[in-house]
């Protein structure tokens, strides 16, 4: 038995997506990913995370760019390969969201995706992705935007790999705020997911836009960001200290959101997902012009 049942709603810490990059504490229920932070159930093998299923997330995209996801990484942390995404944005301007199912075809990646019409960022939506037997289906706040029955990866209780949950974002000019998390195994009955708390301003709190959340080596509001150059600086800093991280991010975090976030745990999560994270995006950057995952 590798494929348990989840509910992660946000209110004491990260729960099992504890391999976290950048990530500032929970707040009211949520945890908001801003610049470049991600956090992920440890892919530490083909049984890792879950298998077919219906998983729920509600979560906010804000921006036009790519930059946010929700992601089912390969359980083997292997890229190219079995990667499921729930929610990213179209790197034409349009803002549009969309999901895509990744295989690895020879070694190079291959994709089929569904273009979720008609829905606007800015907002919280119910993101829901079906993984059965030969048949993925996308939906958003109930309605079926699509399905992929090509290459559907095989979950690991039949003979294949799991994936495990993850949410990021990497564009100082997009966040990705998430506010519920539930798997269901197929076969069981899809429990209904709470609606997001309202963000009303309580006078004590500050807003929930305070540029703390954001890392200080990304400067806010500083024009186009040269990405080029902030790849390069990722890159340095990972061969002088082997951490995928933004210079001095690791120092500002803490100070950005005193909480009781598992700190001991960061150190040792940057070392295995995020450079394969790091070398797809810049893969994806070589080929098409665009970074984005
Ligand atoms: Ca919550």
């Amino acid at each position: 038995m590798s494929n348990n049942a989840l509910t992660e709603s946000f209110n004491s810490g990260f729960g099992a997506l504890s391999n976290a990059w950048n990530v500032p504490a929970v707040a009211n229920g949520q945890v908001s990913l801003t610049g470049n932070s991600a956090m992920m159930e440890w892919a530490i093998g083909r049984d890792a995370g879950h298998g077919y299923g219906t998983y729920t997330v509600t979560a906010k995209a804000e921006g036009s760019q790519p930059g946010p996801g929700i992601i089912l990484w390969p359980g083997d942390d292997k890229w190219p390969g079995q990667e499921i995404d729930m929610l990213e944005i179209t790197p034409d301007g349009s803002g549009r969201q969309y999901g895509t199912v990744h295989w690895n075809n020879n070694g190079a990646d291959a994709y089929a995706t569904v273009i979720y019409d008609g829905v606007q960022g800015g907002s919280f939506h119910e993101y829901q992705m079906i993984w059965a037997p030969g048949l993925i289906t996308f939906k958003v706040d109930g309605v079926t935007k699509g399905t992929i029955d090509g290459n559907v990866p095989v979950d690991y209780d039949h003979g294949g790999m799991n994936n495990t949950i993850g949410f990021m974002n990497n564009n100082p000019n997009t966040s990705l705020t998430i506010s519920h998390l539930e798997f269901t195994p197929l076969g069981q009955s899809v429990v209904a997911t709470p609606a997001p708390a309202q963000q009303a301003p309580a006078p004590s709190a500050p807003a929930p836009s305070a540029p703390a959340a954001a890392p200080a080596a990304v400067a806010a509001d500083a024009g186009p960001v040269d990405w080029n150059a902030l790849a390069a600086q990722v890159t340095a800093h990972y061969e002088a200290t082997g951490r995928w991280e933004l210079p001095g991010a690791a120092s500002a975090a803490p100070a950005a959101a005193p909480a009781p976030a598992p700190a001991p745990q960061v150190e040792v999560a940057v070392k295995v997902d995020w450079e394969a994270l790091a070398a797809q995006v810049t893969a994806n950057y070589e080929a098409t012009g665009h970074w984005y995952l």
